[in-house]
């Protein structure tokens, strides 16, 4: 599609569209324009640069790597090819926000009687802030150069990170995710579209060498080999996308982090370039740098939504973020916690009661935890939740309800 100039006439101030502007010009004063927004990657691609990474994509999908998020699954001739997301496309700016944390994030791990909640979302949502800034970018180039513009940050169909690598803002290391050799692992990414041709940058190349570091932290060996994950393990996924009971396979291995998982990014030895991230909005909130975990399983929906306004956190919504920090409790190793874990067996969510279950059961004695079970099971009517008792070595009563006395076999 042909650049659209309607509008730009209508501009105060002095005119900006310049239709015999050298593409390599108009590319410096972009890269200007970008910085001066508060961008600290930025980089130039061709659509059709991204190599490879369509058919790893597809290789991904085949493997059931994506778990259950099926909207990434959804239309793969999309997210594979910038062009068919967008026909009109020239060419792609891809742009990185530093968000380098204060502390090191693995420091908090140790600390099990709080919860950590990934770097990324310490603090506002970067979709919003990046956005911003992509839309005051877009604008700026569409008037710049009379052409069309789309705008794009994590939640379209678009590659970003294979594109980033393109653009030259760093190289997809074996953790997956894009190293930058300014900024580390500490890059958001996002992404403009444009319909008009704008020189490309030379693509980052790989700089991993035999370092391994990424893939042996890894807490649930959720890469199958290096570059490739497998998301239905990583912590992350398990975290914030998944909305069911959390495997019970993972729960030791999750211990504290309730929100997302920094490890294979933190451990990346190019961070010791990284610099703290600049944007004020973007840094962590003194509230969620170290949370009680006592504090946050008493979390009401109208509480919840109040400590998390603007966070990310907030997506995943009152009751699984309860489920997290409940796994975290029976990670804690810290029977003071109990109580908390108790109080939760007759929450409203079977969500929150089945975590409940399982906290308790690494906490409680005994003794303790079979007074309960007696009392919960009898009336426990979701499927899930007597999984949880059955799972405990209780015995479940019989459906027709007639016992209620739960034993321990052994
Ligand atoms: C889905 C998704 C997830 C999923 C899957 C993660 C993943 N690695 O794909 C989950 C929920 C697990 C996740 C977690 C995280 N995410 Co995420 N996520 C995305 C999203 C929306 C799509 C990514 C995607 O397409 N995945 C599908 C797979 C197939 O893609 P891939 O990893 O790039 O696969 C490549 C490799 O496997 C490789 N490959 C495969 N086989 C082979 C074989 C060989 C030989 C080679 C060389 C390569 C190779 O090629 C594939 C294609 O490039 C992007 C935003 C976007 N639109 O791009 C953000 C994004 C990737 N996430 C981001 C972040 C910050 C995170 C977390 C760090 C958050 C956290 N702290 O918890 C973790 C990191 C976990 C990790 N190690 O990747 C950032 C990453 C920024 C960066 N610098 O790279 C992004 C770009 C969001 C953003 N706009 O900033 N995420
Ligand atoms: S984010 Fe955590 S769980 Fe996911 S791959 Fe990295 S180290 Fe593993
Ligand atoms: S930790 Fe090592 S292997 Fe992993 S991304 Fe960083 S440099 Fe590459």
């Amino acid at each position: 599609m042909a650049g659209r100039r309607a509008g730009v006439a209508d501009l105060c101030g002095p005119r900006l569209l310049n239709p015999d502007r050298p593409p390599a010009d108009l590319k410096a004063a972009l890269v200007r324009q970008a910085r001066a927004l508060g961008f600290d990657g930025v980089g130039v691609t061709a659509p059709d640069a991204i190599g490879e990474a369509g058919r790893h994509f597809r290789d991904f999908l085949e493997a059931g790597g994506h778990g259950d998020m099926d909207w990434l699954a959804a239309h793969p001739e999309r997210r594979t090819d910038p062009r068919v997301l967008w026909p009109g496309v020239r060419a792609i700016i891809m742009l990185g926000v530093n968000y380098g944390p204060d502390e090191d994030p693995l420091a908090l791990l140790a600390k099990r009687g709080c919860g950590a909640i990934s770097a990324y979302a310490q603090g506002d949502d970067y979709h919003d802030v990046v956005k911003k800034r992509l839309k005051a970018l877009g604008r700026w180039l569409a008037a710049a150069s009379g052409a069309e513009v789309k705008v794009f940050v994590d939640t379209a169909a678009v590659m970003e990170k294979p594109l980033a690598q393109a653009a030259g803002l760093g190289w997809q290391g074996k953790h997956t995710n894009l190293v930058s050799r300014e900024f580390g692992s500490w890059l958001f990414l996002g992404a403009i579209f444009s319909a008009a041709e704008l020189p490309p940058d030379a693509p980052e190349h790989d700089h991993c060498g035999s370092c391994n570091a990424c893939q042996e932290i890894c807490p649930t060996a959720a890469f199958p080999a290096p570059y490739r994950l497998d998301a239905r393990r990583c912590i992350s996924y398990l975290t914030i996308e998944n909305k069911g009971p959390i495997p019970r396979e993972f729960r030791k291995a999750i211990g504290n982090r309730i929100y997302g998982c920094d490890d294979c990014l933190a451990v990346c030895p190019w961070n010791k370039f990284a610099q703290q991230g600049r944007e004020a909005k973007l840094a962590a909130r003194a509230e969620l740098r170290a949370p009680a975990l006592a504090d946050l399983a008493r979390l009401d929906d109208a509480a919840f939504r109040a400590l998390f306004a603007k966070s990310p956190v907030k997506r995943i919504g009152r009751d699984r973020f309860v489920r997290n920090v409940l796994i975290a409790i029976g990670n804690a190793e810290d029977a003071s916690l109990a109580p908390e874990a108790e109080r939760l067996l007759d929450d409203a969510s079977p969500l929150v009661r089945g975590a409940a279950v399982w906290a308790l059961s690494q906490l409680a004695d005994r003794k303790r935890f079979e007074v309960l079970a007696a009392k919960a099971v009898a009336g426990e009517t979701d499927e899930d939740v007597r999984a949880e008792w059955r799972q405990t070595s209780v015995v479940m009563p019989r459906e027709s309800g007639a016992s209620s006395t739960p034993r321990h076999p052994g």
